[in-house]
Parts: C-alpha cells; sequence; structure tokens
C-alpha cells in the first residue's frame, strides 16, 4: 500500500542517517590506533560499538525478521554486550576499522532487500530471537515487523550507541575532532516562575500503541498523583555552583549514605570534567578548556549528585510519574501527548537534539518546546534523573528479549527521562525510559527538582 511505502521510505532514511552518524563517529573522525584504543575503562573501544551496531542490525533484521543464515557466526560472541564487559572489549580479537566497514556494509545491503520485501502490516510470530530471549508473540500480541516495530528498534539501537561513543569522545584526551553544527539556537525568552504547579489527579503514563515505544514503555495505565510543584528549568551551572560554592561536597547532610559513601570514595567536588583555578571554573569538553557557562543546564553529574543538590535546595528529584506528568499531561483535554509541545515530530524550534550541538541550550531556549503546563526543556539538552528506580510497568511483558529492560529491573538502576543533545529524535519521546547506576556521569546527565504542593 501507499502508507507502507511512506514507512519504508522512513525507515531506509533514518537507517541511512544513523549509520552516517555512527561512521562520523568513528571511520570519519579518528586514525585506526583511537578506533582500538580504549579511552575509558567505562567505555568500549568506538570500533567495538561501531562493529556492534552491524552485528544487532544483522541479528534482528536479517536472521529474527528476515529468517536468514549468519553471516559471520564467528563474531556474534565478541559483540554481545552482556558476555563482554566494557573494560574487557580493547582485549578481544575485534573487527579492525575497515573490516568493520565492509561487514556493516554487507549487513546494509541485504537489510535493504529485506525491507523492499518486508510486509510491515502482517503480524507473524517472530521466528528466532538472538540471546536468552522471551517465548515467541501469542496472538495478539505484537510482532517483530508489526508497524516497522523492529526496524525502529535497530535505528533507535545505533543512535543509541551514537550516544554512548559521544560520551567516549567525551572522555577522549587528545585533540578535538567534532564539530558543533550550530550555534546556540536562540536568545532565551526572560525568565518565567522558577517553578509550575502541576494539578493533583490521573493521568496516563506509558502507551500501547506507539510504533516507536520499547517494551518499557508499556503498558500505558493510569496514575493518580497529589499535586506537587516541579522546576520550569533544569537546574544550570550557576544554581549548581552557588551548592558547590555553600560546601555542599563537604556536607554530608545533603547526601544520602550511598551517595556519601560515593563521594569519598570519588573525592567529588564538583561535576565530572569541572576544574577550578583562582576561584574560576572551567570545563573540558570535547578536548576544549570553556569556562562554565552559568546558564546552561548542569550536566555531567550522577544521581547522587543531583539527590544531594536536591535537598541542599529544600527540594527533591521527581519521581518518574511525577516527570511524565509534567512533560504529557494536557490540562484542556486529560490527554497525555507524544512530546511537550504536542503529538508531532521534534522539530529545531521545539527541542535540542541530534547531535547538532555539542551540548545543552541555555534555559529559556527553544520555548516552542514547553509542555502545555509551561515546563520546558524537558526532551533534549541534558538527561534528568529521577527519583525512581528501574522496574516494569503492572502488566509489563518483555519484547522481543529480555535484556533490552527486563534483566536491568530491581536491580538500583535510576530512571533518566527527556534524552539530551546528543540523543536523536527517533530515540526519545515523553514515554521514553533510560536509566544507568546511580554513580554514572560521563553520560549527559543533569536534572531538575520538584516538591510537594501544600494540601488544602
Ligand atoms: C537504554 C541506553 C540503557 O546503552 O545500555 C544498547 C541501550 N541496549 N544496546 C544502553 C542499549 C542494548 C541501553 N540504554
Ligand atoms: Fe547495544
Amino acid at each position: 500500500s501507499h502508507e507502507q511505502e511512506r514507512a519504508k521510505e522512513r525507515i531506509a532514511a533514518e537507517l541511512d542517517r544513523s549509520r552516517r552518524r555512527s561512521n562520523g563517529l568513528t571511520l570519519d573522525a579518528l586514525d585506526e590506533e583511537d578506533l582500538l584504543a580504549q579511552h575509558s575503562p567505562l567505555m568500549s573501544p568506538l570500533v567495538w560499538d561501531l562493529a556492534h551496531v552491524g552485528n544487532y542490525e544483522e541479528q534482528w533484521l536479517l536472521r529474527a525478521a528476515g529468517g536468514r543464515e549468519a553471516l559471520r557466526p564467528d563474531i556474534d560472541g565478541l559483540y554481545d554486550a552482556f558476555e563482554n564487559p566494557r573494560a574487557d572489549r580493547v582485549s578481544l580479537p575485534l573487527l579492525r576499522p575497515e573490516e568493520a566497514r565492509e561487514y556493516n556494509e554487507r549487513v546494509r545491503r541485504e537489510v535493504l532487500d529485506a525491507l523492499d520485501a518486508a510486509d510491515l502490516s502482517a503480524v507473524p510470530a517472530p521466528r528466532r530471537e538472538p540471546g536468552a530471549a522471551s517465548g515467541g508473540a501469542t496472538p495478539g500480541e505484537r510482532s517483530l515487523l508489526d508497524s516497522g516495530f523492529v526496524f525502529h528498534m535497530v535505528i533507535q539501537h545505533e543512535h543509541m550507541h551514537d550516544e554512548t561513543m559521544l560520551a567516549t569522545h567525551q572522555l577522549r584526551r587528545g585533540a578535538p575532532v567534532l564539530l558543533e553544527e550550530e550555534p546556540a539556537f536562540a536568545r532565551p525568552a526572560p525568565p518565567a516562575a522558577a517553578e509550575v504547579l502541576v494539578p493533583a489527579g490521573p493521568f496516563t503514563m506509558g502507551t500501547d500503541d506507539d510504533p516507536w515505544s520499547y517494551d518499557n514503555e508499556r503498558p500505558g495505565h493510569t496514575v493518580g498523583l497529589d499535586a506537587y510543584w516541579i522546576d520550569t528549568d533544569p537546574v544550570t551551572n550557576a544554581a549548581y555552583l552557588e551548592f558547590v560554592a555553600d560546601g555542599g561536597y563537604l556536607d554530608p547532610r545533603w547526601w544520602t549514605a550511598d551517595g556519601w559513601r560515593w563521594r569519598e570514595r570519588r573525592g567529588a567536588l564538583a561535576p565530572a570534567f569541572w576544574s577550578e583555578e583562582d576561584g574560576v571554573w572551567a570545563r573540558r569538553r570535547f578536548g576544549r578548556r570553556e569556562r562554565v557557562p552559568l546558564h546552561e543546564p548542569v550536566q555531567h553529574v550522577c544521581f547522587h549528585e543531583a539527590q544531594a543538590y536536591a535537598r541542599w535546595a529544600g527540594k527533591r528529584l521527581p519521581t518518574e510519574a511525577e516527570w511524565e506528568k509534567a512533560a504529557r499531561f494536557d490540562p484542556a483535554t486529560g490527554r497525555s501527548l507524544r512530546f511537550p509541545w504536542g503529538d508531532g515530530e521534534p522539530e529545531r524550534r521545539h527541542a535540542n537534539l541530534g547531535q547538532r550541538r555539542l551540548g545543552p541550550d541555555p534555559v529559556g531556549s527553544r520555548p516552542d518546546g514547553a509542555s502545555p503546563l509551561g515546563v520546558r526543556q524537558l526532551v533534549g539538552d541534558v538527561w534528568e534523573w529521577t527519583s525512581t528506580t528501574f522496574d516494569g510497568y503492572p502488566g509489563f511483558t518483555a519484547f522481543p528479549y529480555r535484556e533490552y529492560s527486563e534483566v536491568f529491573f530491581e536491580d538500583g538502576y535510576k530512571v533518566l527521562r527527556g534524552g539530551s543533545w546528543a540523543t536523536h529524535p527517533t530515540a526519545v519521546r515523553s514515554t521514553f525510559r533510560n536509566w544507568d547506576h546511580p554513580v554514572r556521569r560521563q553520560i549527559f546527565s543533569g536534572f531538575r527538582c520538584a516538591r510537594d504542593a501544600d494540601r488544602g
């Protein structure tokens, strides 16, 4: 049908876009030695991510959905993220950069053939599932090809690894290699009220039918919340500096027991990549040193730092549900929107996404992206820590494999929401859930605060 042809054109264009982005972060940017190097034990060598996205694409699009035989059964183990912790990947017999390029290109040629032939409206049960997967689809359940699901999953997967590769670039020492495509978008709007009151009542959290949604965004369900205040903007570097200057890193009152243990062990005194000289704070960003810009959202803080700041400020982190209601709830209709600005795809005027910039915009930028309640910069700029431990929604079913999200449930991972400047528009929406260890801060993470509203 005409609709399917349009869907396939979009998929082919997005596949191409994600691959150009991956190559831009690897083959086009760095020499072989740099691609094979371990820039941090927290991260994979960049050449691992590069071949991993090709291998994932082969496993899901050619084998699981297409029923084809493995092109390189010998390499599956190397690129299995569970078999090989990040710190060990540098010592594996990885494909060299040029071999990775050839492998990825070969997979992609076959994928485009398979896409041509695919019936995205059909609902066949998944044929085979890589890894220890959940059982096959039962009638009424999602299938791999339904509405293009498995293609969307592969596109988002590659963009997630591109964001991970950007974190590796940020940790890498050496001359800058990445260019900023765009300057800050526009002059920030004059300051609005610092907080927004979200009225008490139910809203729909998650989704049943978003064709890009992952299993952990499902099912849609009603959540009732008391009224609360949430910050209009993410916490800025200027505000965070007050916490630093007030001795916040030296006062255990603001930290949880785990947080204080982390702070002491690390000797942390400021966000990652910051350094102070003669009372002036600077930061390292993609190989450049610069003054910390006061009006940008703070970046590279871990959950513990966000939590400590919030307590110091007399507030708390929002729960995941509070974040999502602030981002989706339209009081005029009672509906939950796909994005803060509505159901339409992200445009530049809405959000700082997709690595067009190499950092967040100043707060107040892109006011067209505000939510109906007037909360700003929820999507893009920085991932926002919430107080919620990652878990499945009521009625959760793993699909199409347990290792995407289920194996991480109830393991102390904290939920992050909203995507960052490094997140591609296809890989985030107001239902999207990210998670990480509460000590991680090489990711592009910031936060905003919330507090209970007075009753009565
Ligand atoms: C959803 C970002 C937590 O990068 O660890 C990548 C995504 N899953 N490959 C991650 C993922 C498989 C995942 N996050
Ligand atoms: Fe992966």
